[in-house]
């Protein structure tokens, strides 16, 4: 069995579980390419056999359902372009330092999801009306640090969420049988929120009456901001407003003339407007342009000629906007756990 598969290709940031980043300097198309796709594991990879692997719909529902793999690529199926961000992404960057994954710009990726919509899963197991919370299960499982016992990877949506028709169970990634590592044969995708929430490796969904009170959901992905007196911390949900410059990377050095200064800009929120430029540490900004479409739940590259005519050492910043008038700020909101980086990028590069 393979628990390791390390593609060479990405920067790695854990070997056991693997994890490993998108270089964001590899940004070419839009799309990401499988061998290119961050990877985010809690556990080792778990043991697939399609000979007994089935999709339960169990619980407040009056008619359990198990969906053999032929089933569910019979079904009608949804196509959805969606970014998955890791909500570490960018870990690093805070001060004072967080533990965990130390990710830099690449803990994000985009591809083309297609599979069923959860909704018509739900639909046909009949959920019954005190139903409250669905909880999805991966088929990885391992411990943790922080208290005994063995757990899988398991996190819960609302009901209301659930039976949104963009939330779905997916079979394909870019057009092909979604990958060993990124959770074939299904996952969930949750469009718009940090990566957590697309369980990956799905086998088993429980429609509950209370809230799921599991490890992933309530003691992780919540932003903890004050460690000694905790008033309910806050669940992570939606991709905040954030914007990347994939090149030049910081401490590069350049040649005077044009340089191209490009990147991408993802809000899970609202839409992203604008992206702006600095090069003179923030007094000034200039509008870069877009190089994608606007299209829900996806990122959007922008790029921006410099043309630089004198040499020097040079503070590049960039920041966005998004259609409700919010905007990056200087400084990060720190938490406990390092979660949902969102301050203004500053990388800095010397023009010879
Ligand atoms: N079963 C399972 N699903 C999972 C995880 C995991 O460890 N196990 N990691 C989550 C996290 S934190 C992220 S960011 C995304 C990463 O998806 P990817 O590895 O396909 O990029 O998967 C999510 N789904
Ligand atoms: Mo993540």
């Amino acid at each position: 069995m393979v628990t390791l598969l390390y593609s060479p290709h990405l920067i790695t940031r854990r070997i056991m579980p693997e994890n490993q980043e998108f270089p964001m300097l590899s940004l070419s198309s839009r799309i990401t390419p499988e061998h290119l796709f961050y990877i985010r594991n809690h556990f080792p990879y778990p043991h697939v056999d399609m000979r007994t692997w089935g999709l339960s719909i169990e619980g407040c529902v009056n008619k359990p359902r198990y969906f053999r793999y032929h089933e569910l690529l019979k079904m009608p199926q949804v196509t959805l372009p969606v970014t998955l961000e890791c909500v570490g992404d960018k870990r690093s960057f805070f001060q004072p330092k967080t533990r965990g994954e130390q990710w830099g710009l690449g803990a994000i990726s985009h591809a083309v999801w297609t599979g069923v919509r959860l909704q018509d899963l739900l639909l046909a197991a009949d959920v019954q009306r005190h139903a409250h919370e669905v909880t999805f299960e991966g088929m990885d499982k391992g411990v943790r640090t922080d208290m005994p016992g063995v757990f899988s990877y398991k996190r819960s949506l609302s009901l209301e969420h659930s039976l949104h028709p963009d939330t779905i169970v997916a079979l394909y990634m870019n057009g092909k049988p979604l990958p060993y590592r990124h959770g074939y044969p299904a996952r969930l995708i949750v469009p718009g929120w940090y990566g957590m929430a697309s369980v990956k490796w799905l086998h088993r969904i429980v429609v509950i009456e209370e809230n799921f009170q599991g490890p992933y959901q309530v003691v992780d992905y919540v932003y903890d901001r004050k460690p000694l007196t905790p008033s309910s911390p806050e669940p992570v949900s939606t991709i905040r407003l954030n914007s990347t410059i994939a090149e030049p990377t910081d401490q590069e050095v350049l040649a005077k003339g044009e340089n191209w200064v490009w990147g991408t800009a993802i809000s899970g929120r609202d839409p992203v407007d604008l992206v702006e430029i600095s090069t003179d540490n923030g007094n000034t900004w200039l509008a870069a342009s877009w190089m994608d479409q606007y299209e829900a739940y996806s990122w959007r590259r922008w790029c921006w000629k410099w043309r630089v005519t004198e040499s020097g050492t040079y503070d590049l910043k960039v920041r966005a906007k998004d259609t409700a008038g919010n905007m990056q700020s200087e400084m990060a909101d720190w938490n406990v756990k390092g979660y949902g980086y969102n301050a203004i990028q500053h990388i800095r590069v010397y023009v010879n």
